[in-house]
């Protein structure tokens, strides 16, 4: 993802809620909780990122990865992306909170992805105090895919010209 004006992105994490949204019965995300990851993921790639998501490697459930195993490697994949894109959800998803935290203190550039009208974490609503966050307030995902773009690249953009050897 690159054009005249903005610095180039080769990697995005995209986090969200996952345990919230497994179905008691199948053990599996249902479809319409599915979407809003899938939408990304599709637009992400088409633009020739690489895109790191849990939900789609963890086969929206149903090839769950254990808490060593998950915790271990999301690290390891947010420390590599060039950005963090992430839903905090609602209810809060603890596990998304923790990624938000590791993102800041790698300094990576954050784009937080939240619902209008939905309440949020103080920490969250100031995280842009301490670390390169865009926020982008939607009421769907696949409409809110251009600000969302817009959002990666300002933070990216921020990022860079703070720490440009980083
Ligand atoms: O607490 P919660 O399950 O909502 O946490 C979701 C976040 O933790 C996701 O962004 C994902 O990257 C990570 N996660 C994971 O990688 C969480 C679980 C728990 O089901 C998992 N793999 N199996």
């Amino acid at each position: 993802m690159t054009t005249s004006d903005s610095p180039a992105v080769h990697s995005v994490f995209l986090a969200g809620p996952f345990t919230g949204l497994l179905s008691p019965s199948t053990g599996e995300m249902p479809d319409a909780t599915r979407t809003p990851f899938a939408v990304l993921i599709r637009h992400f790639e088409e633009q020739g990122l690489e895109v790191h998501n849990a939900h789609r490697r963890e086969l929206w459930g149903a090839e769950l990865m254990g808490p060593d195993e998950c915790t271990e490697l999301d690290q390891k994949e947010i420390e590599k992306a060039d950005v963090f894109v992430g839903f905090p959800g609602v209810p809060a998803s603890p596990g998304t909170h923790i990624e938000i935290g590791w993102a800041s203190a790698f300094g990576k550039p954050i784009v937080l992805l939240l619902e209008e009208g939905e309440d949020y974490a103080f920490l969250v609503r100031g995280l842009r105090s301490v670390a390169t966050v865009e926020y982008v307030h939607y009421k769907n995902v696949p409409d809110a895919l251009p600000a969302i773009d817009e959002a990666v690249h300002r933070a990216v953009s921020r990022q860079r010209a703070a720490a440009p050897d980083a």
